[in-house]
């Protein structure tokens, strides 16, 4: 009984820790102010033949709409309604996306801008996505309907309104984020309205939630306002299913606020993980590929139940957010497909890959002045679609990280390996380092100046197995490195410095 009562409370309390993955898959990609009719192609000619687990997607609630042509990306963070048209598509788009999606196994998380409406110098007007109008000085949203009564502003103790201080506490959650107007969760009235629009997305299909600027908001709020969230859509998901819930929360330490505020609510994206591996790639401050032994926890990381990881996101590839420099983007691209393959090799933590978009860069003084560029757009401002070039890349401007043969392969590789422990670890005391997982993969990175030349103990059956970095499995084929792994679980590995990608990856499903 006494251990029934346990499992229970742990299952209630964890339920909103698991991503409803279907099928064996483990991976999630963002794909950054994509339009809803683009994802649900890419769905399904895409992630769901390639064994992606779901889809991060944009705000899909009415935003502001910033100049003419300006339109920065960030104004999709800053909500003008819950009504379902955006810079990506209308409601119809959105639930055609979710349908589609789904029947491929794909799921969809939806980024949740809850902590908050416009900026306060957003004005007066229709320039909103669904041309709801709002009044920012009245604090009057009747497109919600929101009045002035539904803000923290009498909260808020500083002088300008904003937060000024991120080592007090209530000011980080009860004054506004750089003067966006900042929603007073403690009110019923307001927890009825975010949970109304959240049960939408749900019962549309919607596997969950990454719930923006967490840290702005109180934990007792937020644990409300999941509370009274439904179930999944039983159309695709088990009965009883509660929502995926990862919170953002920016904790590189040192602050009032630490993640470990959120993690009985569900899991929270884990900054550390992309700033740190940044540094260990780029071997700065004297980091070494070799101390990543014990990465995950051993690194002071949150329990690995709880993480959401991730190399670099829309944000911090941009000079957002905080803990930037170190960050390996797709503007580094050896380094950014070694990172990223590292992440999704490693056990640690659900795995979440970007897929950028391209923009032209301004560094002045360090500072990138394009940093609000929105994504490729045409003359009126609309985005425009995402085009399949004849080698699989993506054109117009469209990064596709995730179409990266060697990031594509390696999420593949972490459905193989799913479920098995870090095994047979290997390094030179330097930046070359192999593990497997169990006896289903095995990967070896070379990041040293010097070649690689080893025999290695690989856990997997003896054979010939396709290096999925420089190639691939095709048929009975292999387009890439082929590896021997003799009786003894034994091979031999050759990696060059100066190899496109210094590194080969190997799994059971990739033997010839
Ligand atoms: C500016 C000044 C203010 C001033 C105001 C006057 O900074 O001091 O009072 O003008 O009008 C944009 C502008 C910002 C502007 C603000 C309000 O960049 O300069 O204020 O709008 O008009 C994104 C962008 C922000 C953007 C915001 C809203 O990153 O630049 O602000 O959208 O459009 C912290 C948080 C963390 C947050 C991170 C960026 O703890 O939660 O900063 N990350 C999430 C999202 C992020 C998003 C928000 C939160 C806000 O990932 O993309 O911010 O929803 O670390
Ligand atoms: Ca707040």
């Amino acid at each position: 009984m006494k251990l029934f009562i346990l499992w229970t409370l742990f299952g209630l309390s964890f339920a909103q820790h698991n991503p409803h993955f279907r099928l064996g898959r483990t991976a999630i990609v963002h794909l950054f102010e994509w339009r809803w009719v683009d994802i649900a192609a890419e769905c399904e000619r895409f992630l769901g033949p390639k064994g992606f687990g779901g889809v991060q997607i944009s705000p899909p609630n009415e935003h502001i709409v910033l100049g003419s042509p300006w339109r920065p990306w960030w104004q999709r963070y800053q909500p003008i309604s819950y009504k379902l048209c955006s810079r990506s598509g209308s409601e119809d788009e959105f639930k055609d996306m979710i349908t589609k999606c789904n029947n491929v196994g794909v799921n969809i998380y939806v980024d949740a801008v809850i902590n908050h409406m416009c900026g306060a110098a957003g004005g007066e007007g229709n320039h909103s996505s669904c041309g709801s109008w709002f009044n920012t000085s009245k604090k009057d949203f009747p497109g919600v309907p929101y009045s002035s009564w539904d803000f923290n502003d009498s909260k808020c103790k500083t002088g300008s309104g904003d937060i000024e201080n991120y080592s007090e506490k209530h000011q980080v959650r009860d004054c506004r984020l750089v003067s966006l107007l900042d929603l007073a969760l403690q009110k019923d009235y307001v927890r009825g309205k975010v949970a109304e629009y959240m049960n939408k997305l749900i019962d549309l299909g919607v596997a969950g939630f990454r719930v923006d600027a967490c840290k702005h908001m109180w934990p007792g709020d937020l644990e409300n306002v999941y509370g009274r969230l439904h179930n999944l859509n039983t159309t695709w998901f088990p009965s009883s299913s509660r929502p995926f819930i990862f919170q953002e929360v920016i904790d590189l330490g040192g602050e009032a606020i630490s993640s470990s505020e959120y993690v009985h609510l569900g899991r929270v994206t884990e900054f550390k993980y992309g700033a740190k591996l940044g540094t260990v790639f780029r071997k700065w401050h004297g980091e070494k590929l070799c101390y990543t032994r014990n990465w995950g926890e051993g690194w002071g990381f949150m329990p690995d139940g709880n993480a959401l990881v991730f190399i670099d996101n829309h944000d911090n590839q941009r000079g957002h957010g905080a803990g930037g420099s170190s960050i390996i983007t797709f503007w580094d691209s050896k380094l950014h497909k070694m990172a990223v393959g590292y992440m999704l090799a490693h056990p640690y933590g659900v795995t979440r890959v970007m897929s950028s978009y391209r923009w032209e860069r301004n560094f002045v003084n360090g500072k990138d002045e394009n940093d609000w560029m929105g994504p490729p757009s045409n003359s009126n401002g609309s985005t425009k679609p995402v085009p399949i070039n004849p080698d699989q890349t993506c054109g117009d401007g469209w990064v596709c990280e995730h179409r990266w043969r060697q990031i594509t392969n390696m999420v593949i590789f972490r459905n193989v390996v799913s479920g098995q422990p870090l095994s047979n670890w290997w390094e030179n005391q330097s930046n070359q380092v192999a593990f497997g997982r169990g006896d289903r993969g095995f990967i070896v990175f070379n990041n040293d100046d010097r070649d690689l030349d080893v025999t290695l103990n690989t856990g997997l059956a003896s054979g010939t197995y396709c290096d999925i970095i420089s190639g691939q499995k095709e048929g009975n084929r292999c387009t890439g490195k082929q590896i021997h792994v003799d009786g003894n679980s034994r091979a031999h590995f050759r990696i060059s410095n100066r190899d496109e990608d210094p590194f080969v990856a190997i799994h059971a499903e990739s033997k010839l």
